[in-house]
């Protein structure tokens, strides 16, 4: 997250006047929309601060984690045992292939002001090579790696603001790791996505769009109520979700991907905290979605922004894959599968690009 929209969000200035994009109008909105509404510009402001200077979200610490002990910089991907690998083969019964990633491309969506800027400069970039004249060419990538498209959020990306502004001892990542202990100019020093376990899991879809009958709207909210309708419409038993599973929403958001940039971004439908705690109740390893949060953008409670990020991969290690696309598995009635997928192991990232698939 860039701190130029936490600082645009407590309605302090913007270090950098010029980004001014759809983030910033919801993100506002979402944290003082309703005092603004209400008349109370100065109040709204003021509340706004109070929201900045409070503990995020809770004054308890997460930490250690329960299961994997303090040390642990794995989270949920320890439940990526042999077992779980043998129970997931399971629920292959025709052998098909589908990618559930999208493809990266300059113009694709992506939040704030982050690129992706793709070179090959020459033309063969080198070459040739011995009499038999090889001739090769590499590209070079300027991006946000982890970040951008469709992407798997690690452990280093988000944590919690326990303690003052500029305080590092306090903010606190997943088993409660500080900034002051990861941060790293060439790379975190602890929780990178190095340390994360390949995904090999029973991959569980829920197509809200087909529930509802048509797209859901920004800041429309998945419930739990949801989830088990969904279930019974896809014929498919809560109690078949297992611990170490993967769970994925289909909104019907990822209909505007590279057709509606601006309303892509501009917010989205997803799952709130009922959800997560749905989530971290039945043990989930991770979360993904057809949209670039996972979570309800913006929260309906307007004093929250990306709270389902925190509770998920800050406090529990949970992970979350976002901007996938379900579009061939839904066409296919296929809502259970095997989740498959290697973070690239990129020391000290804080996420990954990569190519996930789905085999039924
Ligand atoms: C943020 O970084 C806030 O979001 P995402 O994980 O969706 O990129």
């Amino acid at each position: 997250m860039d701190s130029r929209y936490l600082k645009d969000k407590e309605g302090l200035k913007s270090s950098t006047p010029e980004v001014d994009d759809d983030r910033r109008a919801f993100l506002t909105a979402g944290l003082v929309g309703g005092a603004v509404a209400a008349g109370a510009l100065v109040a709204g402001a003021a509340h706004a601060q109070q929201v900045a200077q409070a503990p995020a979200l809770s004054d308890k610490p997460w930490w250690p984690h329960p299961k994997w002990g303090k040390d642990d910089q794995a989270g949920a991907s320890n439940h990526m045992t042999p077992a779980k690998v043998l129970d997931t083969v399971k629920l292959i019964k025709d052998g098909k292939v589908y990618r559930i990633g999208r493809m990266y491309e300059s113009g694709m969506p992506k939040f704030g002001e982050r690129a992706f800027t793709l070179r090959i400069p020459g033309g063969p970039t080198g070459g040739p090579f011995g009499t038999n004249k090889l001739i090769y060419n590499d590209e070079y990538l300027a991006t946000e790696i982890g970040q951008t498209g469709t992407q798997f959020d690690g452990l280093a990306h988000i944590g919690i603001q326990m303690g003052k502004d500029g305080d590092k001892n306090e903010m606190r990542y997943y088993n409660g790791v500080t900034e002051q202990e990861m941060g790293g100019a060439y790379g975190m020093r602890k929780l990178g996505i190095e340390n994360v376990k390949p995904f090999f899991t029973r991959g569980h879809l829920f197509d809200i769009e087909a529930l509802k009958g048509n797209m859901m709207e920004a800041g429309q909210e998945i419930t739990v109520a949801d989830l088990r309708a969904a279930l019974q419409k896809q014929n498919m038993q809560e109690a078949d979700i297992k611990e170490g599973d993967a769970v994925f929403f289909n909104t019907g958001w990822g209909k505007l991907w590279m057709k509606n940039n601006d309303k892509f971004n501009g917010g989205e439908p997803g799952i709130g905290l009922e959800v997560a705690k749905w989530c971290v109740d039945k043990g989930i390893a991770l979360t993904g979605a057809d949209q670039w949060a996972t979570e309800v953008v913006p929260n309906p409670n307007k004093d929250l922004a990306f709270v389902v990020h925190s509770e998920l991969i800050c406090k529990n290690g949970i992970f979350n894959h976002e901007n996938l696309d379900f579009t061939a598995l839904i066409a296919d009635r296929k809502y259970q599968f095997a989740y498959i997928f290697s973070p690239a192991p990129i020391k000290g990232a804080t996420g990954s690009n990569g190519g996930p698939i789905a085999v039924t």
